[in-house]
């Protein structure tokens, strides 16, 4: 039964007196130190600053009421859990005033421009101030005669800084004259020069002294558009920002009409034993969906339009590459294959194709080949589908079911397979979708939405949720199904996640969703499903104490990293589509080893609807999006890195890292052996599929630990591969190695293939190392 409790009572922070909240703030005071706070009635988030034991109270949405002064008892506020300690760094003037009730928003003097930023269509820095600009001074690396730089800081849209032309490099300086805790700067392009001055790339960068520059802390490309464009990071103190840019020749100019930036009042205590969080890599489109691929580049999506999905006219789909090699961002609008991308299944095949089926164009699908880096229409669905689940199966086919959400939701979205090797999809009318329905109150059009499926032996298939049934799906013939029992007491688990953290022992762990896809309470829920052979029920335990995550969350991500761990992050309390409250900051690794949840470190950036995680290559992981609802304010159009603690020392430098001293081969059979050098010692090694995720499905990720067989030879290895190609799924595979510390090598990309597959390579470098990329495989018929 789903609790309307957001928090256990004994546990839930208690204000020590009531008060009212009128056109003046009020300073409350707590039992518990808590994060956030709105009212209930109506859902009003207000601002809340931590001083202490007290925290002050802003009653802004309150003073919007000209009947200000209304008064409402504890009991109707809602008051975020205690979920992470705030420290306050840049308080005292502010304090002062708003307990005066002279101001409520801003801190130093006034600064009250004609223009000011508005997020009317990106959500705002995170408890971000705009920071008066009374005191600044500013330095550019060229001013045009007329357009010099302070003119950004004018307070008026109708002027601009324009550099001159003749240089390929530009840069603004801002000296705030004092070191604030900076979260985001935020631009508008000069109005009225068409698409001429806009900066698209752009690195920002903060300092103490102007010698030493630290970042950058955000980097990236913005959309190329004369709107008003951002870049957020975790609040950062520092008195210098820098924002630089790099023309495309010397012939262009750029230009800022009004530049802002905003501060929050605390900073977040940093703990290396807990991760790192940043930089923040600014995309020219909303990253809902993406993938990465052989080369080591990320490449994400929207939908026909970088900030909206719907409205569509279809056939088309704004993507980004983010090329780690460069740092570059890069955008393509993909039109050749006639395909809205927006809400698919996605999987990579057994050919190591990245395959996009359905969504906002319900029956197209996309092949993507990383190697060629090209773009193809692929075969229709027989069934037109949208939110279904698709996933690579043992001998490399594809399996899709579900996705109701497009395509008219009366006739039931029964299983198809694809074959890669004939570019086609089979009908299974067996193999029903009726059993892995959830019970939601929206009725059919959700109830087969995001299903969680597990490529097994025997081109098996296995569902694990998010319904309260559990279910085996069989291909063969016109398909079939099998009961597979329950996840305990788990209730429907809609927008929960299902990471196999060790496929040799079949084992998957599941966190958190809700019972209905939106206006729906979390669960904490945690599970460990361990799978036999096809057919058998598999055995479910409790995951972490008493089966709980430290957190309700839905619509959260979870990585499974090189050492079997698992990265959980983000989501909300209360699932409601492109709502950015009650949201869930401090992210949780699970340890299988322990069977523990640990919570580590917070990050500023909300990360709800929308959002997803991709393990990258060197064993961080990229946390991004959320939004894409047009004018709204829940789009981000940014990524972050999150270093978990395996990569650093207790200081917070980074560990060295074993290496690889020799080439892995291109590709290796199932079952094959792989011998290499190492520059030093290892303890462990491991397989990571390469990924693709949208809304929470990420059915490619899968961890294979491997048993390490020393050489005679000095730090040289042998790995076998499993030989059962259920648990190795063919495709391409990183393989990391990990040093006694649990330190993970950047990985390398081989090709795991079955006895049907034959391939062709290409070459490139992989963070600066040689590296193999390697090209699609084809199935042999
Ligand atoms: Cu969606």
């Amino acid at each position: 039964m789903a609790s309307k409790l957001k928090t256990q009572p004994e546990q839930a922070p208690h204000l020590a007196a009531s008060f009212s909240c009128g056109r003046r703030d009020v300073i409350i005071w707590m039992d518990h130190k808590i994060l956030g706070a709105s009212l209930l009635y109506p859902r009003v988030p207000l601002r809340l600053f931590l001083r202490d034991s007290f925290y002050i109270l802003i009653c802004i949405p309150l003073a919007l009421d000209p009947t200000a002064g209304m008064k409402f008892p504890y009991a109707q506020l809602l008051l975020g859990p205690s979920i992470g300690v705030v420290v306050v760094n840049a308080l005292g003037h502010y304090v002062q005033e708003a307990m005066n009730g002279e101001r409520v928003s801003g801190y130093g003097y006034y600064d009250i421009p004609l223009w000011e930023p508005i997020f009317s269509n990106e959500s705002p820095p995170l408890n971000g101030i705009r920071v008066s600009r009374e005191s600044w001074s500013l330095s550019c690396s060229s001013s045009k005669h007329g357009h010099e730089c302070e003119m950004a800081i004018d307070g008026t849209n109708a002027t601009a800084w324009r550099s001159d032309i003749g240089h390929e490099e530009h840069s603004i300086t801002v000296d705030l004259k004092m070191s604030q805790s900076m979260n985001a700067i935020v631009i508008l392009p000069p109005i009225d020069t068409g698409l001429e001055g806009l900066i698209t790339h752009h690195e920002i960068y903060v300092s103490d002294d102007q010698k030493k520059w630290n970042g950058p802390i955000a980097h990236g490309m913005w959309p190329d558009s004369n709107r008003q464009r951002m870049s957020v990071f975790e609040p950062i103190p520092a008195r210098y920002v820098k924002l630089t840019t790099r023309g495309k020749d010397n012939e262009t100019w750029v230009g800022i009409s009004e530049l802002n930036i905003y501060a929050t009042t605390y900073t977040i205590p940093q703990d290396p034993t807990r991760g790192v969080w940043g930089p923040t890599i600014d995309f020219p489109v909303i990253p809902v969906a993406g993938a990465q691929e052989t080369s080591g580049r990320v490449v994400v999506w929207s939908s026909w339009a970088s900030d909206q999905f719907h409205s569509t006219p279809g056939g088309q789909t704004a993507t980004s590459q983010w090329d780690p090699f460069t740092n570059k961002v890069s955008k393509r609008v993909v039109t050749n294959t006639h395909h809205d991308m927006f809400c698919p299944g996605i999987a990579i095949d057994g050919t190591g194709m990245l395959i996009v089926t359905g969504g906002n164009d319900a029956a197209v699908t996309s092949l993507y080949d990383a190697g060629q880096d090209k773009w193809f229409a692929g075969p229709e669905m027989h069934l037109r589908r949208g939110y279904q689940s698709t996933t690579a199966l043992s001998d490399g086919r594809v399996f899709v079911i579900g996705g109701s959400w497009a395509g008219g939701s009366n006739i039931p979205k029964d299983g198809e397979v694809y074959d890669p090797a004939v570019r086609t999809w089979t009908m299974l009318p067996g193999a029903k979708v009726k059993p892995m329905l959830t019970n939601d109150y929206e009725g059919p059009w959700r109830a087969d939405n995001h299903g969680w499926l597990f490529g097994w032996k025997n081109q098996t298939v296995f569902q694990a949720g998010p319904s309260i049934a559990m279910n085996w799906y069989y291909v063969d013939g016109s398909g079939s199904f099998e009961k597979a029992g329950k996840r305990l007491e788990d209730d429907d688990s809609m927008s929960g996640n299902a990471v196999m953290f060790d496929a040799v022992e079949g084992k998957i762990l599941t966190v958190g969703g809700s019972p209905d896809y939106e206006n729906s309470w979390a669960t904490a829920n945690a599970h460990v499903i361990t799978l036999g052979e096809p057919g058998e029920l598999p055995k479910v335990t409790l995951a972490g104490k008493n089966g709980l995550m430290h957190s309700e969350r839905v619509f959260h991500t979870s990585t499974v990293l090189p050492d079997g761990k698992v990265f959980i992050v983000g989501g909300q309390t209360f699932g409601v589509a492109f709502n950015e409250e009650n949201v869930q900051f401090v992210p949780e690794i699970y340890d299988p080893v322990t069977n523990t949840f640990t919570q580590v470190q917070q990050n500023n950036i909300v990360r709800v609807y929308h959002h997803l995680s991709l393990l990258l290559p060197d064993g961080r992981v990229l946390t991004g999006g959320g939004g894409l609802c047009g004018n709204c304010s829940a789009n981000h159009y940014n990524a972050q890195i999150f270093t978990p603690p395996y990569l650093l020392t207790e200081s917070g430098e980074p560990r060295p890292r074993p290496r690889f001293a020799s080439e892995l081969p291109k590709e290796v059979p199932v079952g094959g052996l792989i011998q290499f050098v190492t520059d030093g010692e290892i303890f462990s090694a491991s397989l990571l599929r390469l990924c693709s995720t949208s809304h929470t499905v990420n059915t490619d990720q899968r961890r294979v630990p491997v048993k390490l067989y020393p050489l005679p030879v000095k730090n040289s290895y042998t790995i076998r591969l499993p030989d059962e190609p259920g648990i190795l799924i063919p495709g391409p595979w990183m393989v990391f190695i990990m040093d006694k510390h649990g330190v993970p090598s950047i990985s390398k990309i081989i090709m795991v293939t079955v006895d049907n597959m034959k391939s062709a390579q290409l070459s490139g470098e992989l963070y600066g190392e040689p590296y193999k990329q390697l090209s699609r495989m084809e199935l042999i018929k």
